[in-house]
């Protein structure tokens, strides 16, 4: 009998914004200057949000806090392709698309002092809370996008994840089940090289995480994650793939985590400061000011200005968390199960 192959298998990886600023015309998306500001002001928003809660949490007035510095094209550039009718199941690293999305700044700052009342999202903002437990809110999403599917709706999801999800079992059943269902998802992973302290290749022998995706009978993509115009294109892409029933996409964002895993972490105990070193030059801020400067789309009295705006948003927003009424202890329980176990009801009777 004869050798044959029956499978083979192709990844892609996009890259249009380079270091210097250039791009690839032949790839790059359509936006206009207005949107091509605004995702630049999206970013510097994030950041300033980032910096804040960095100094909040030293000062005792946050619990903890996941830095999402280095990740914010991967963050921005996807949440800016979302339609508004479109669902966002977010892990705890996701504030760019928290952002991205408008979600009140304040909230946020609340839900990182311990309120899950900033898990809240207003009225029409289609945004999942955020999944602490590593990768269990894949088959939420999946859930949703089956929902979504079954009531005929022209809706997509997306769902965010970093790399150490990639090994949970949620993962791979939420990926099976979107392929086998073909469901209007889109999975988007920040590989950011580190699992806390596990490095991408001890978290996966495969030489990309993008290729997951085909045994699950699906398209699995790379992309620079540090180049927003990449980012944004291919979510937005396989987001209308999803919306008009081409079914699921697995987007690997190749990105860094710059920071230490939250405030709780000392990075320096396991990864080198040369391999931080060798991330700055790709700083994807830095990389859409080049662009916008060769564009005369930036000066450094607009960066000013930007920057000013986003510290005054920031402001305002620790003001009105830190204004807040305290949570009521019972809410616990209240917004625990639909019915209150005997155990909780002991439980809400010492309070
Ligand atoms: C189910 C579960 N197991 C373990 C943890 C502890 N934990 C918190 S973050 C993390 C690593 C997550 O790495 P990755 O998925 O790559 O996301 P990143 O933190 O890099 O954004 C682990 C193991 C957890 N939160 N949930």
């Amino acid at each position: 009998m004869p050798e044959k192959t029956i499978e083979s298998i192709n990844i892609k990886r996009i890259e249009i914004l380079d270091q210097a600023g250039e791009t690839d015309e032949a790839l790059m998306p359509s936006l206009a200057e207005a949107d091509i500001r605004c995702l630049y002001e999206l970013l510097v928003l994030s950041r300033a949000f980032d910096q804040r809660a960095l100094s909040l949490q030293r000062e005792g007035r946050l619990g903890t806090y996941a830095s999402i510095l280095g990740q914010e094209a991967s963050q921005v550039g996807s949440a800016y392709a979302l339609e508004q009718q479109d669902w966002v199941f977010p892990s705890f690293r996701e504030t760019g698309v928290h952002i991205a999305r408008g979600y009140p700044a304040e909230l946020l700052f609340a839900y990182w002092a311990g309120d899950e009342r900033g898990m809240q999202a207003p009225e029409g903002l289609n945004i999942f809370p955020i999944s602490i437990a590593v990768g269990t809110h894949i088959p939420h999403a999946v859930g949703a996008a089956m929902a979504i599917k079954y009531r005929g709706e022209k809706t997509a999801v997306a769902a965010y994840f970093g790399d150490g999800a990639t090994s949970k079992g949620d993962f791979h059943e939420g990926f099976n089940m979107a392929g086998v269902y073909r469901l209007p998802v889109v999975f988007i992973c920040q590989n950011n090289q580190w699992a806390i302290s596990i490095p991408r290749e001890r978290q996966s022998a495969a030489r990309t995480l993008a290729q997951k995706a085909f045994a699950y009978g699906f398209e699995g993509i790379q992309v620079d994650g540090n180049d927003i115009f990449a980012v944004y294109k291919v979510t937005r892409d396989a987001l209308r793939k999803a919306r008009d029933g081409g079914g699921p996409t697995f987007i690997e964002c190749h990105t860094y985590r710059m920071a230490h895993h939250t405030t709780a972490d000392d990075s320096t105990r396991y990864r080198h400061d040369r391999e931080v070193e060798l991330w700055k030059p790709r700083d994807p801020l830095a990389r859409l000011q080049s662009f916008m400067e060769k564009k005369g789309l930036w000066t450094e009295q607009y960066r000013a200005e930007a920057e000013a705006r986003a510290r005054t948003i920031i402001d305002d927003a620790v003001k009105k968390a830190e204004a807040m009424p305290r949570p009521d202890p019972g809410d616990m329980f209240t917004y625990t199960y639909a019915a209150p176990s005997s155990r909780q009801r002991r439980q809400q009777g010492a309070l």
